[in-house]
């Protein structure tokens, strides 16, 4: 409609911007007015952010918005077009005019292995991960769809406010302050593991899946500290009787009563991101759910939430909404993309396009491990092997620390599962039976402590079992029992395993003229595989688990090694 006005970008920055009673964004040439709208977005008054300006690098980031029925809902609000003046000769607004939604994320640890960079995701590389039980607030993996809210570190306790709704529309409003005035604290030592920990595994071995190619460290253990949820929630008004039911009536009745089975609680973030869990797990007593604003002794970091994140512990890392902002008790699971589609799995047949309904929620994780470090003797320098492989007999071999030189470096791409160790050419064809140290974790959800770690030097021919690290038993030297807080096994196990390389013999074919040796004669798969409690054990290979998201490639981890003498 040629007749509708043009308005400089300049005044509907100043004037139509996020604290404007009459907020208006603009996309390619054209202006709205969306004061009518907000109200009515299912992302909430998030897209005030985009007020004042373009919303197009706001749909690239929430790609949901790439469907022609959300531009036939803007063009209800078309006001008029950008002046000429700021059109370029492509009739396009200049790209100044788009500001970028991730300048004030936080600055992080350069050592991460960085997937995308606007949202951050990044994983540490696999010598920070498993330095110590708990992973650090630094190198703790950061898994964030969307840039990281800004919220006044002083003003918090204020100012940052947790709305609670229950089934009847009832809500109830808590400043910070007042959870932490209000509530006991409460502390756990939990997980946190994304559902496509693994997924370049799952893609190396079974084919191409769509997200983030994480290695083995999109995991880490920490301690947090908080409320407890089932507190907050009974404070709020929610009538339970029994742990498994919640009796606020609504018209969802069953005799009277909810079915608590069927009840869910939602979370939000401030930036718009939404999941939810079974309410049976927010109000069982052993579950541990809290509300944290503490992560290792410190103030929550920005990255994993601050001020205020729900952890599920035992539950994939998706639902442990950060930058928490409100809670919903309702008869459904969250609407959002992230509930409904983005972490579920399927067949392997199911494809690009899956009945994405008919698949459940992943909630509880299954058992999964991995191996984070590998260390060879005799072929390279001196001292870079752990002291707890020094004269250490577990396994087949007696490692002497000053004969284990080398990390192995599998982590950084290009093939992480495939590693030549540089060394000096051998004299002799055949290599000798080398000492080797291995150490990695094994975590399963729900509770479940791990009963066992089977290690196999041979791809899997003959196997042996890894020396579990107790942690968190009162008499384990390097802690006390306060080291594992919370009802369960929420924390990972880590593993420790020392034996001897097989010796392979090298095929005369493989020798070059002068029996001079090639590369990668003597290679063998190291692999790990692990049992939890409830004698679940892993799938060997990630061919029947293919899914095309790539979600919980818990396969035998492999990891092929090539020690040229
Ligand atoms: N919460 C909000 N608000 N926004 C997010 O992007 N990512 C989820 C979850 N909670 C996310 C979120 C996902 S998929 C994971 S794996 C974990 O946070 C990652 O937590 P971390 O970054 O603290 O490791
Ligand atoms: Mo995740």
């Amino acid at each position: 409609d040629p007749s509708l006005p043009r308005f400089r970008l300049s005044s509907i920055r100043d004037e139509h911007g996020p604290t404007s009673p009459h907020p208006w964004v603009t996309y390619q040439d054209k202006v709205y007015d969306i004061t009518d709208w907000i109200a009515a977005h299912p992302g909430g008054d998030v897209i005030l952010r985009a007020a004042g300006g373009s919303i197009e690098p706001y749909w690239n980031i929430f790609s949901i918005h790439k469907a022609p029925h959300v531009r036939e809902i803007l063009y209800q609000y078309l006001i008029g077009y950008i002046d000429v003046l700021d059109l370029d000769e492509n009739g396009k607004p200049a790209l100044e005019t788009i500001e970028d939604p991730f300048q004030a994320d936080p600055v992080r640890d350069p050592r991460f292995i960085v997937h995308t960079d606007k949202p951050r995701n990044a994983e540490p590389p696999n010598e920070e991960l498993l330095r110590e039980f708990r992973t650090s607030n630094e190198m703790f993996y950061i898994r964030n769809h969307m840039w990281v809210p800004v919220v006044d570190e002083k003003k918090a306790d204020e100012e940052y406010a947790l709305t609670v709704e229950l089934p009847d529309g009832e809500t109830k409003r808590y400043t910070l302050g007042e959870l932490k005035a209000k509530f006991p604290t409460h502390k756990v030592t939990a997980v946190l593991q994304c559902s496509g920990n693994r997924r370049n595994d799952m893609t190396r071995h079974a084919g191409k899946t769509n997200g983030l190619q994480w290695g083995v460290g999109a995991i880490g253990n920490a301690e947090w500290e908080g409320v407890r949820l089932a507190d907050v929630l009974a404070d709020a008004g929610l009538v339970v009787s029994d742990p498994r039911v919640a009796t606020r009536k609504s018209s969802q009745a069953n005799n009277g009563e909810e079915d608590p089975r069927l009840m869910h609680v939602q979370f939000s973030g401030l930036e718009a991101y939404g999941a939810s869990i079974p309410l049976s797990k927010a109000l069982d007593p052993m579950g541990d759910v809290i509300l944290a604003y503490g992560m290792n002794g410190k103030t929550l970091p920005r990255d994993h939430g601050f001020p205020l994140r729900a952890i599920v512990p035992g539950n994939v890392a998706a639902r442990s909404v950060k930058w928490l902002s409100k809670i919903v008790i309702a008869d459904e699971e969250s609407t959002s993309q992230w509930q409904r589609r983005d972490y579920k799995s399927f067949g392997p047949n199911e494809g690009a396009n899956p009945d994405w309904d008919r698949s459940k929620s992943i909630q509880e994780m299954p058992v999964t491990s991995a191996i984070t470090g590998v260390w060879v003797g005799e072929c390279v320098r001196k001292g870079k092997a752990p002291s707890w492989a020094n004269n250490r007999q577990n396994g087949r071999g007696v490692v002497d620390v000053a004969a284990v030189e080398r990390v192995i470096g599998y982590t950084p791409p290009p093939d992480p599962t495939s590693t030549t160790i540089p060394c000096k050419p051998c004299p002799d064809q055949t290599p000798p039976a080398e000492p080797v140290a291995i150490q990695g974790y094994a975590y399963s959800g729900g509770g479940r402590a791990i009963a066992r770690v089977d290690v196999s030097l041979d791809g899997g021919k003959t196997w042996d079992q890894a020396e579990l690290v107790d942690d968190c038993s009162p008499n384990a030297p390097e802690s006390n029992n306060t080291n594992c807080h919370g009802n369960k096994n929420w924390s990972w196990t880590r593993w420790r395993y020392t034996g001897q390389l097989p010796v392979i013999p090298i095929p005369p074919s493989t020798l070059s003229q002068g029996g001079e040796q090639q590369d990668k004669k003597f290679c063998t798969t190291l692999v790990v595989k692990a049992t939890d409690e409830a004698y679940n054990s892993q799938p060997e290979t990630h061919k029947g688990i293919y899914n095309v998201r790539g979600n919980l490639a818990t396969a035998w981890h492999r990891v092929r090694i090539c020690p040229s003498c």
